[in-house]
């Protein structure tokens, strides 16, 4: 498929298209980046919802009963589930991780999962711009769903409006199962399994935890109680969220994170393809070797050869 081809199937919604292109993405191919070039300004529309937690806490069967709702709304809907610890793509573990089954026939919701195989340019990279490519793909709102287990959960606020973040009874006394650093980035917490002893303990555990947080927030995380496989609370849930996207709207947060977003994604790029191209300017010429060796031996410092390299590579002509 050319780089045209793609462009229109992914503006006119043909999933095909959208799978290649994603496959595109996680292979890191150059045409991903000239298809998402041409595609940006499609893009920005959809409310993206970050979901984490830990491990089995109910993420995909939370995911799964909110698109049968939104569904009912008309909402077309993509998801994306990122796996860290799994080399499986391209849907692998649909049946297994993700359980959407009851969706996969509805043309209206798109379901794809990520793993970590190639991505030098990282998990996090890939998951963004398939999630932008589902965007331009014309999805209204999209869940991204990654386990609560490391990195994942924290670069999730780069890409998502808003996030959940789920958590089970019993998982300790103590709320060792949400981390520091994962309560800071919470817009809704959900304790799901809600028919296991001690959910009730746990909603409190949480909500006392926000009263004592020394952060002054603007939005107060709710604390919702569900049940994942009867879809009991399930639309508070959405209540929440639509209520979180409109505090977004009006607090003028939403045009804040787009511009912070904008704003790191381009300093990123730049600093990817300036790193690259100065790289592949220097990397085996004798003056550099040289100037390696000069380092080592004592006889300059890196220091001074790091900007005198810097200053000859931004001013010279024959780049
Ligand atoms: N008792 C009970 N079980 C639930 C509830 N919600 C989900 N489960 C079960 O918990 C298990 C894990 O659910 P998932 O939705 O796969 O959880 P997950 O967070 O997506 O799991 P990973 O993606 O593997 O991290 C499944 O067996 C679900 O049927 C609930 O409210 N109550
Ligand atoms: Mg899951």
């Amino acid at each position: 498929m050319s780089v045209s081809e793609l462009v229109n199937g992914v503006l006119s919604g043909k999933r095909r298209e959208l799978a290649r292109l994603i496959s595109l993405i996680e292979n890191e191919d150059p045409e991903a980046a000239e298809v998402l070039s041409r595609l940006y300004k499609n893009t920005g529309k959809a409310h993206v919802i970050g979901i984490t937690g830990p491990p089995g806490s109910g993420k995909s069967s939370l995911v799964t009963k909110l698109t049968a709702e939104l569904r009912k709304r008309n909402k077309t809907i993509g998801v994306v589930c990122v796996d860290p610890s799994s080399p499986f793509t391209g849907g692998a573990l649909l049946g297994d991780r993700i359980r959407m089954q009851e969706h996969t026939l509805d043309k209206d919701v798109y379901v794809r999962s990520m793993g970590t195989r190639g991505h030098l340019g990282g998990l996090a990279r890939a998951t963004s711009d398939a999630v932008r490519a589902i965007d331009a793909f014309g999805k209204d709102i999209i869940f991204v769903e990654t386990v609560g287990a490391g990195q994942a959960e924290v670069e999730i606020i780069e890409i998502a409006q808003t996030i959940i973040v789920t958590d089970v009874p019993g998982s300790g006394d103590d709320i060792q199962a949400i981390k520091a650093g994962i309560m800071e980035i919470a817009d809704i917490f959900v304790v799901n399994k809600k028919d296991l002893p001690g959910a009730d303990r746990k909603v409190t555990e949480i909500n006392a935890m926000l009263d004592i947080d020394p952060i002054e927030r603007a939005w107060r995380p709710p604390v919702l109680l569900t049940n994942g496989r009867t879809g009991e609370g399930v639309l508070e849930v959405i209540e929440k969220i639509q209520a979180h996207l409109q505090f977004l709207k009006e607090s003028g947060l939403l045009e804040q994170k787009g511009l912070q977003r904008s704003r790191d994604e381009l300093h990123d790029l730049m600093r990817y393809k300036l790193t690259r191209e100065l790289y592949q300017k220097l990397e085996g010429r004798p003056e550099y070797e040289a100037a390696i060796k000069k380092i080592a031996a004592r006889k300059e410092d890196p220091y001074t050869v790091a900007e005198r390299l810097i200053a000859e590579f931004l001013f010279s002509e024959s780049r």
